[in-house]
Order: C-alpha cells, then structure tokens, then sequence
C-alpha cells in the first residue's frame, strides 16, 4: 500500500491551498519568469506561473514549505496549466514535460524534510472543453478532440511521475470528457511505464443550479469517472464551501472512495479577489468534516498557509469518513445519471437514431439534415426512450464522420443529452469515435466472441478505459447463436472472461441474446423467441450482476409494413421476456403499447407464434395480419401546448 493509502486510513488529510496568490506576493517582473532559459523567448512570459518552475524554482519551493509547515500533507504541484495545450498560449508548449518533471521534483525537494507528506501532480483542466463548442452558431464545434487531450495528458503525467508524485490530481474538472481524456491518459501512462499511483480527481460546480459547466449533474459526473478505481473524487474551487456543501453531501453518499474537497475562500468579491477568513472558514471546514462528509480536505483560490493551518487544527479533532459500501447496481449516465433499481420494470433504449433501423433517419443523414436528425432523438426521449442506440452503419455513409458528427450535435440538445447513449455498431472503430464524443458512462453495442477471445479481450479493455458498459452478443467463432444453449454457453464464457480477465464488474455487462424473426414461414424460426426468452432465464442465473438486453423490433420483421400486428408482438413478447429477467431493449420508444391493451383475438394469435404452439401458428396470425393492414399507432407530438399562456406552459413542462 502507498503511503498515502495508510495515511488516509489513519487520519483526514489536509491539501494545501492556492498557488497563485503566493506567487502574486512575490511582485515578479517579466525578467524573473524568463530566467536565463527564456531570455529570448518571443512571448511574454509574466502570469505563466507554472514557467516558473524551471525559471525560479527556489520561490516554488519556499511556498511549499509554508504549506507544509502550515500543516499540509499533501501539497500540489505548481504544474495546473503545464499541459502542452495550456501552454500554447505562451509559446511554450515545447516545454511541457519538462516543467512538470521540474515541478514534481521541487515538490519531493520540500516534503523531503518532513516523513509523511506526500506531493500531488496537479493536472488542471487545460484552457479548452471538449464537450462544448466555442462558437454560440456552431454547436458541432469542438475546441479540442479527445485525442489532443490525451496526448498532452499523457506527457503531463509522465513529467509528473518521472519527477516522483506520488499521486496524481485531475482538478478543476469543469468537462467530465476533459476528465475522461485525462484518466485515459493516465492509464496508458501506468501501462508503459509499467506502475501504478493513486489517482485524485476534483470536479467543479460553477453554478447554483449545481452542475458542471459541461452540464452534468454530480451524481452523473461520478459515475462517468467510476470505472478508474480511484483513490479520491471531491470538488474544488468555484463558489466556496458554503455552495459547495450539498454537492459534496451527495458524492460522499454516492462514492465509494476517498472524498476531497477543497473549495475558495468564499465568493469572489467585485475585485475578483476572496475575502473569507481562515477563522470563517474553519467553521465550514469543521461542519464538512463533523458531518462525516470528508477524508481530505484543504482550501482553493484566496486560501493561506493561515487557512491551511486552521483547517489542519480542525482535522485532527476528527475521524476520517468511512468508506461507504454501496449496492451493486448498473450505473449509466448523459447529464443525469440512469441508476438500474430493482424496483425498475424495464429500461427503454430508442431504435430510431439508426441509419438501417429508420428510413426517416437514414434520408436525413444521407442528405445532411442533422439538425433534423436530432429530431428523431427528441422523439424517442417524449417516447419515453432512457438511453438512445445510434447507429451509422451504412455503407453509402463515412460511419465514423457521422457518428462524431451526430453525438456532438446531440450532446448540444439538452433533452437528449441527459440520457445516455448507446454507441451501435459493427465496426470497432466506430465505435471508438463515438466512445470520444460523449463525457456521460455511455453503453457500447457491441462486441462478441466472433473473431475469437484475443480481439474480444482487446476490445473490452478499450471500452473499460473509456469508462463505458458494454453488450455482449451471445455470438462465437461459429456464428450466431440460436439454440438456447448455445446462447448461454457463449455468454457465460463472456462473462468469465470479462470479470476475471478484463476487471469488469458484472453490472457493466449487458448480454444480447439474439433476438430473431419469428413466423416467417422458415420452421427453424418458429423456437426464436421461446429460446430467447429460456436463455435469459439462464443467463440471469448464471451470471449474476449482469443485465439482459435485445432488439425487440427485431422479432416481427416478417409482419414489416403491419405496425398493428408488429406492436402487439413486441408488448406480448416483451411481457414475457421481461418476467423472464430481461433488463432493458432497444425499442420504437413511445410505440411499445400496454399488454392489457393488446386486442384478446390478436393477443392469442401473437402468442402461439412466441410460443410455437402449434404448426398453424404463423399461418393464423399471417392471415389476421392481411385483414387488419396498416393501423398501428401514430406517434404525433402535439405542440399545442406552446400557444397556452405561461402558467399553463410551465405546468405541462413541469408534469413533463
Ligand atoms: N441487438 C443489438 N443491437 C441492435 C439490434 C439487436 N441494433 C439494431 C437493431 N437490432 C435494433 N434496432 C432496430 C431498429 C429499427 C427496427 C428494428 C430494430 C425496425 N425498423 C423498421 C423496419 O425496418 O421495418 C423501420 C421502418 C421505418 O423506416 O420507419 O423494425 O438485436 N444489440
């Protein structure tokens, strides 16, 4: 166990507080942040305090031994803006690695007179977001891809871990794919060098309504960072504890690792400037920690090694936080989460935003018209739809261009990017890009076992890296399966191989079973939804944690063109598979009607074609099929609501 492992058992740890008020004491010129290195640099220099790592690396030092003697344990590296991408802004990118390899090694310098203090690599947010679009006319806009940040983090954190951190903080995360990036990168740091160190990340809540600025909600931006086995998550910055303080309420309740919190002295004052007293804010530091709420804390913008010393007084007056355990639920998110409760009958995925799946939605893409697309999504979430499958895969369409585009326009429609997404198709790669697009835990569908257990493991720990879930189709090196033991077979070896070979938990794995036509005059087709239905039986047994999903439509492709017929099938069937333990199913949301509603003579039909119980079966129901044609319902959405007079506009919002 690292120190720092121990440590945080033994007592509530303290961090240190803000770096750039120190440096602003100091009054330094443009000349001191140049230093010899930079003498001739075509930039000015002042403000690039993290420059000053390499330019003046003795002022570093003496403000890590005021926080430490201040009674800091853990203090920061003076490296927030050290990636590449932040330093462009001064011309210095080219020196990146080696500031934050300086910056770590200053840090060891200062701790190494005391035993028991440990050094942070701060790993700030960088000055660009990856899920926002600079420019208010462009919402597909990005300021910065998912594989820029990952290549300036990785160097950061080789920097860092070459210099001697012994833990890593992710900070101020105010875009949770920012974030995502950031772990990504870490992770591939650990792989190629070989190590592991504790990894910290505090996000930031900068406004009332208590989201990031990337729009999600607390609980969801944690369990978008969940999967990375994390020492710490917490907030820091933004509006002060006091504002802080539900937030962090939430996280302790919800996470089960370490929580920080490290907020501003207070709100910023007309000058920017933070006024709030280490006496005052000592007080809200001990309700933090009194309430259970905490195992790290220390102070942000506007705080002092006088600050930190009051905070650290309080600390030693208490026991750090236990560590929560929590049910092992499935847990997936957009900007809100979507939590799998026992107590929830069924978890609708919309089959619309699919190229092959909508000929409405396929003409649109083709053509261009993706704010038009959109409007598919926003159909399927009025439907009812909790997570939305896109998929792209045609073979008149670059796949890849159009899922990128498709999400990062999605993801700026609020109603639709609260939910999470399930990213569809058959082509890894594609799979991969949308995997970039999206900051929520996002479910991917899918992968099997066709290609053999090497590409399988491959491509599972890719997804783990990105922090999705993941659908397993119940397929092998022999093809699909269809009988029922079959499909039980080829998911419990999936499971077997994810949860001991690839660290999955068992909650992150959805398996498909196959959902196949029935009735559509081939004999070997009349068992494909008994079967289904079975192996989900077994599976559910068999692999305990796991969830159970399928493509419902998919089971009345013979009656295509009758949506009375098709409806009916798809409510019976999933009446059946649903008691049978299936979780979730990609579905026309807002078009799956009740089981009681389903008329009795077409009910009993659509039920000996499920069951195959009997060789007339399919005859029946093909013949009731032509005499009702056409029919089914028509999903409309009604806009009358808008012309009513506010109050009444507000209330139907609201009951929404
Ligand atoms: N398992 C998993 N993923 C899947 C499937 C599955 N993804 C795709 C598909 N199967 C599920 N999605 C759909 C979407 C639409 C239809 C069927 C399955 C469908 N569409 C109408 C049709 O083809 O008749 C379209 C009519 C129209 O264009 O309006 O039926 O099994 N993991």
């Amino acid at each position: 166990m690292a120190g720092i492992e121990k440590a945080v058992q033994e007592r509530i740890l303290v961090i240190d507080g803000a770096m750039g008020t120190m440096i602003q004491n100091y009054k330094l010129s443009e000349s001191d942040f140049r230093g010899q290195i930079f003498e001739h640099h075509h930039n000015d220099l002042k403000g690039n305090n993290d420059i000053l790592c390499l330019t003046r690396p003795d002022i570093i030092q003496q403000i890590h031994e005021a926080y430490l003697d201040a009674g800091a344990d853990i203090i920061e590296t003076n490296t927030f803006n050290a990636t590449k991408i932040s330093q462009e802004d001064y011309g210095t990118e080219g020196h990146a690695y080696a500031i934050n390899m300086a910056a770590a090694e200053i840090a060891k310098r200062a701790t190494g007179n005391y035993d028991d203090r440990f050094v942070a690599g701060a790993m700030g947010p960088t000055n660009k977001t990856a899920s926002l679009s600079p420019d208010v006319n462009n919402p597909g806009l990005r300021g910065v891809s998912f594989d820029e940040l990952v290549d300036a983090y990785f160097e950061q954190a080789e920097g860092l871990i070459d210099g001697g951190v012994d833990v890593l903080l992710v900070e101020t995360v105010f875009d949770t794919l920012n974030c995502k990036a950031a772990l990504y990168a870490i992770d591939l740091c650990f792989e190629k060098k070989g190590i592991k160190i504790p990894v910290m990340i505090s996000g930031t809540i900068t406004d009332a309504s208590g989201r990031t600025l990337s729009g999600q909600t607390v609980d969801a931006f944690w369990i978008s960072i969940a999967h990375a086995d994390l020492f710490s998550v917490g907030l820091n910055c933004a509006l002060g504890a006091k504002e802080m303080r539900p937030h962090i309420q939430t996280l302790s309740r919800i996470a089960d690792c370490n929580i920080s919190a490290y907020p501003n002295a207070g709100l910023p004052n007309e000058l920017g400037e933070y006024d709030q007293s280490p006496q005052i804010m000592r007080a809200y530091i001990r309700d933090f920690i009194s309430s259970g709420f905490v195992n790290i804390i220390g102070g942000c913008c506007g705080t002092t090694p006088q600050h930190i010393k009051a905070m650290a007084e309080v600390a030693k007056e208490f026991k750090p936080r236990p560590i929560p355990t929590l049910k092992n639920q499935s847990r997936f998110a957009g900007l809100e989460p979507l939590i799998v409760r026992e107590d929830m009958n069924f978890i609708n995925v919309g089959e619309r935003t699919n190229v092959t799946g909508s000929k409405k939605f396929s003409r649109l893409i083709q053509s261009g018209q993706y704010q038009d697309a959109i409007s598919v999504a926003l159909d399927q979430v009025e439907g009812g739809a909790q997570i939305l499958d896109v998929n792209m895969d045609e073979g008149l369409l670059d796949s890849k261009k159009a899922m990128k585009k498709f999400l990062h326009l999605l993801m700026s429609e609020p109603d639709a990017a609260r939910l999470p997404i399930m990213i569809d198709s058959s082509k890894f790669d594609v799979i991969v890009e949308g995997l970039k697009c999206v900051q929520g835990k996002s479910v991917v569908n899918s992968i099997s076992l066709k290609e053999g257990k090497a590409i399988f493991i491959e491509q599972a720990k890719i997804i783990k890296r990105f922090g999705a879930a993941v659908v397993v189709m119940a397929f092998d090196e022999k093809g699909q399966a269809d009988t029922v033991d079959r499909k039980v077979s080829i998911c419990k070896r999936a499971y077997d191989i994810l949860t001991r070979e690839c660290n999955y938990a068992p909650q992150d794995i959805i398996f498909d079973p196959n959902i196949f036509a029935v009735a559509t005059g081939i004999e070997e087709h009349n068992n494909y939804a008994v079967n289904f239905i079975e192996a989900t039986r077994q599976i559910k047994a068999l692999c305990p944690g796991s969830l159970i999903s399928g493509g419902v439509s998919n089971i009345s492709f013979a009656f295509r063109g009758n949506n009375k017929v098709r409806e009916a099938m798809h409510s019976a069937f999933l009446y059946h598979a649903i008691q049978a333990g299936m979780d979730m199913g990609i579905v026309n949301a807002g078009m799956v009607e009740i089981y009681e509603d389903i008329p009795k003579d077409l009910l009993a039909l659509v039920e000996d074609v499920l069951f195959n119980k009997s060789d007339a079966a399919t005859e029946a129901l093909t013949d009731y099929a032509s005499r009702v044609k056409g029919g089914g319902r028509k999903l409309e959405r009604n806009l009358e609501w808008r012309d009513n007079e506010i109050n009444k506009r507000l209330e139907y919002a609201l009951v929404k």
